[in-house]
Order: structure tokens, then sequence, then C-alpha cells
């Protein structure tokens, strides 16, 4: 069989957020959560029964209104020694792990020592292990003084951001090399609010332009301060990037395709521009654009109806490596409880990954989302990202065969090449 090999210093991570996974904080999201949780049980047939394959084994998770409640989450903050040796285990050699503001700066301009304390241990521990860190600054919690003073909507933002980022360098730079200023942008502004279902829920075209144009002006506000304090930091922006595909070369569908292109990948990056040393990659969604968006087949679909398309990412490193930068898979996963489809996932995208690599893209490394199962935001615990299922109510940890396939991966610094007998990837590749 034949091996193919990723470079040498690849490396091979795992994600996780603090909000997701730590358990006890105390944010705008906390907030929210408290006030919408009978909600989003309620309306969770509307939004599940139809998308989700597995919805009659996971209803009676998503109608309870507890699931919404981020409450003690993995208690990961308690219970990452044990987690990172677990990702020791599987052989992983980076962890992407983010901080949480409000825990940091719970009152504006109060930093906290004893959490500044927390963090180092984190990073101590992520070290000990022979693992390479990288550190998101801001993933989509805010502390509940900035958001009651509008969050992202307010320009001010930017500056407490700054002030809050130029104190947390300052105490990790001789820890990290790698930032990620923030994490996907594009899906708070959209879902917070253009769409409205994430705090602070506004639905607002101008809100949304706004809040688009704060977090890259925030990004772009760090940068240099982060490399004043260190110049030797890698500082990266992460975005969640959809591979846009039309159905038929008619020229509304390349439009169509033109603009979701520009939107979502030249105009943030574009404005960006020189302020950045890496981009990192979140890779969920295919789009296929018929007449209109959102035309997809859906062969193969994940516990929350999401399409498996791993052919896409060969397609977002395409458009992405015309920005000349290193990249970073940052995130890429699956909501699989019953981890049918994870291993094969992993595969197939490495695979893609890999032809792209062949083909000039600098990709240098890759974070499976998740390392753990965790609090999938408006959502809830039930739908399963991690290489680790977590038993919420013993807090029991169990690695999962995907996780131990991904080990071998890394163990071998290479994916088995093609299974041609695969019907819905021998599709993709006759796409490519
Ligand atoms: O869980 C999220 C994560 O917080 C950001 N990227 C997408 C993941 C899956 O939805």
């Amino acid at each position: 069989m034949n091996l193919l090999e990723f470079p040498k210093n690849f490396l091979w991570g795992a994600s996780t957020s603090a909000h997701q996974v730590e358990g006890n904080n105390h944010n705008d999201w906390t907030e929210w959560e408290k006030k919408q949780a009978e909600h989003l049980a309620a309306d969770a047939p509307r939004r599940f029964e139809k998308t989700s394959p597995v919805w009659e084994q996971i209803k009676h998770q998503a109608t309870d209104k507890n699931n919404y409640i981020s409450g003690l989450a993995c208690d990961h903050y308690r219970r990452f020694e044990a987690d990172l040796d677990l990702a020791k285990q599987l052989g992983l050699t980076a962890y992407r792990f983010s901080i949480e503001w409000s825990r940091i700066e719970p009152k504006q301009g109060q930093f906290n020592e004893q959490e500044i304390e927390h963090y180092r241990e984190l990073l101590k521990a992520i070290k000990a292990r022979g693992m390479v860190p990288f550190v998101t600054l801001w993933h989509w919690t805010l502390p509940l003084w900035v958001s009651e003073q509008g969050g992202w909507r307010n320009r001010r933002t930017i500056e407490y951001f700054s002030h809050y980022v130029a104190h947390v360098v300052e105490a990790y730079k001789n820890d990290v090399k790698y930032w990620v200023t923030t994490n996907e942008q594009e899906s708070v502004a959209g879902e917070a609010y253009f769409l409205g279902h994430w705090p602070p829920q506004q639905r607002s075209l101008l809100s949304y332009l706004r809040v688009t144009n704060n977090l890259i002006d925030a990004h772009r506000a760090v940068y240099p301060i982060i490399k004043a304090l260190d110049s030797d930091a890698e500082v990266g922006i992460v975005n969640g990037y959809v591979y846009f595909d039309v159905e038929h070369r008619r020229a509304l569908n390349r439009l169509l395709k033109s603009v979701a292109n520009w939107w979502g990948y030249y105009y943030s990056l574009g404005r960006i521009g020189r302020r950045l040393d890496f981009i990192g990659l979140n890779y969920y969604f295919h789009n296929r654009i018929n007449y209109w968006f959102s035309r997809n087949t859906n062969e193969q679909v994940s516990d929350l109806g999401w399409e498996i398309y791993p052919g896409g990412i060969y397609h977002v490193l395409k458009l992405l490596k015309r920005f000349k930068k290193p990249i970073y898979i940052t995130e890429h996963g699956v909501a699989d409880g019953k981890d049918k489809y994870r291993a094969k996932y992993i595969d197939d995208s490495l695979r893609q990954i890999h032809r792209s690599i062949s083909e000039g893209a600098d990709v240098r490394g890759y974070f499976h989302w998740s390392l753990l199962d965790n609090f999938e935001w408006d959502k809830g615990f039930w739908p399963r990202f991690g290489l680790i299922e977590i038993d919420y109510a013993t807090q029991e940890r169990k690695i999962r065969d995907s996780a131990l396939h991904y080990a071998e991966i890394i163990k071998a610094n290479a994916v088995t090449s093609n299974d041609l007998n695969n019907l819905t990837r021998r599709k993709n590749y006759a796409r490519l």
C-alpha cells in the first residue's frame, strides 16, 4: 500500500475552545444560555428533526433545556493535565486552545492573576508533553462588561481587546510562538448579527457589516502589538472557509460563486493584507450553487445534517494558496456520535490536503476539531465532535477508534493512498 507522506515537522494537533470545554465560565454566552435554554429545547424539533439523521437517538437530549447550558462542560479547566495525557498518548504534537477573556479581565482594566497563572500552568503542561501550543485570543465569548457596552458593534471594543491582548501576550510571550487573534469572525458576524441566532441576536445588515469590519480591524490592531512584544511571534487569523462550487457553469451560478468567494476569502484577507504571518483554515462546508446556494446532494451527512464532503478542502486550499502565506488547518471535524464517519473523513481529507501540498500549498499542520466532545454553542451538548468521548454524567473520557486511527497517521506522518472503491469519493475526485 502506498503511503502519502507529510512534510517533516508537519504539526499534528487537535483544537478546543475555552467556553466549549472548560466549565464554569461567566460571560455573555452563559447569560444568554440561561435565558434561552427553554426556548432552544422547545425549538429543537423544528431545527433538527428533518435535518439530523440521528434525531430519534438525540431527541430526548435535544429537547431537554439542560442540554443548552454550558455549565461544567468537560471540566477541562480542572482536568487539563489528564486530557493532555490522552492527547500525548495519541501522539499529538500540537494543541490549540483559547484563552477566556472573561476570566483574565472579568472587570474592565482588572486582570485576574490567578487566572493568568492557570493558563501558564496549561502552557507548561502542553510543553511538558512535547506539544506546540497554538493560542487563540478570542473564540466568541465576551466578558459581560464588554457585551454590556455593545460588544463588537461598539468600535471601542477594539481598544478593549487590544489592551487585553497586550496583557496576555506580555504574560505568555516566552511560552507561545503561535497566536491566533480571532476565531471565525464570519460565523459570529453572520449568526449573531445577520441571522440573529446567537447573542446578542440582532438581525440587521448594518450591524452585520459593522461587526465584520470591527473584527477585521481588531485583528489589524493587535497584530503590531503582538509583534512589538515578541518579534518572533507568528500571528494568524482563523476563519471558516466554504467550498462554493457550481452545479452548471451558467453565468448566474458563476457570478454567485465569485461574489461568495470575494466576500468569504478576498474581502477579509485583503483588508488584513500584510498584517498576517499565517492563515488558519477551518473547513466544514461545501456549498453547491444552482441558481441559488445550498443545492447540495447531501449523499452523506453528519449528525448535524452537514454534508460530509472531503473533496472541498482541496479547492479551499487552492484559493488560499494565492495569498502566499503558510496555512494551518486549524479545525476540521465531524459531529459523529457513533464514530461511523470520522476515521474515513480524516483519511479522505488528508489525502486532499496532501494533494494540495504536492501542488505547492504551504500547509504546515492539521488540527482536528475537536480533542474532546464539547458544548456546541446553540446546539448544546448532543453533537459529538471529539476524538475523545465524554460521558457528561461522570466526566469519564474514552478514546474513540477514529482517534486511534488518527494516532497511526501521526506516527507514520503519512496517510495511505486512495481507496478507489468509495463511490462518494470517486465522485468528488471526478469533480476536481
Ligand atoms: O464548535 C465549533 C467551533 O467553536 C468553531 N468552529 C466550528 C466548530 C463546529 O461547529
